[in-house]
């Protein structure tokens, strides 16, 4: 029996990769609170900073030079749309987060631009969340967060923050940008915890 490639290719349950009261979208559209901030490359550094004994910093060049992983994950907005197979090149928050021992049990994400948002460190650990500079094979487009955003692919994508320049380590949760506005603290989009209550 001939069985073609679409079919093959195709996977069955689809439908059973998008959570409650979204939808799927080929698009990828753009979301951003504010302009997008453009930084210079040479003067570009990520920190991690906070409960920490030291803060660490990566130049771009050196976070260049650090273990890069292409992977394929879903996506999902709290504005209801889902896009399926993203690929991505970046590198793990196990990789960034072993450079400095912590105490610590939550992050905030800063950005050039002054966006937050608030992680539990083990949201980002055990390989579940990248810091990513590269879209379908691509540098990032400034417009998605380039030159590097956190990819937390598990979590609504506002938790995903763009123009990312670090982690600030703390020993208790703080909200970020959207989560004082109302979002929901945590954003598990499978639970449809958009907003605050959910
Ligand atoms: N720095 C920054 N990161 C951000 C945002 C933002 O406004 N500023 N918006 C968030 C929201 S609400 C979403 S849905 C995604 C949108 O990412 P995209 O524009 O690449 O689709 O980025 C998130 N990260
Ligand atoms: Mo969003």
């Amino acid at each position: 029996m001939a069985v073609t490639r679409g079919f093959l290719g195709r996977r069955p349950a689809d439908s059973a990769r998008v959570p409650p009261g979204q939808y799927l979208t080929r698009d990828f559209p753009v979301l951003s609170a504010g302009p997008t901030p453009y930084t210079r490359l040479d003067t570009w550094d990520f920190t991690v900073r906070g409960l920490v004994n030291r803060p660490v910093s990566w130049l771009w060049q050196e976070f260049q030079e650090l273990p890069h992983e292409k992977f394929t994950v879903d996506i999902h907005c709290v504005t209801k749309w889902t896009k399926l197979d993203t690929t991505w090149s970046g590198v793990s928050l196990d990789t960034l987060l072993d450079a400095a021992p912590t105490q610590a049990s939550h992050a905030v994400a800063f950005c050039d631009g002054g966006y937050t948002t608030n992680v539990p460190l083990a949201d980002l650990r055990g390989g579940k969340a990248w810091v990513v500079d590269e879209y379908d094979g691509r540098p990032l487009d400034p417009e998605h967060g380039g030159p590097a955003r956190l990819l937390v692919p598990h979590l609504y994508f506002w938790k995903s923050a763009k123009w990312i320049r670090g982690l600030e380590l703390r020993a208790a949760d703080q909200p970020g940008f959207w989560e004082m506005f109302g979002y929901h603290n945590y954003g598990d989009p499978w639970k449809e915890q958009r907003y605050q209550g959910d």
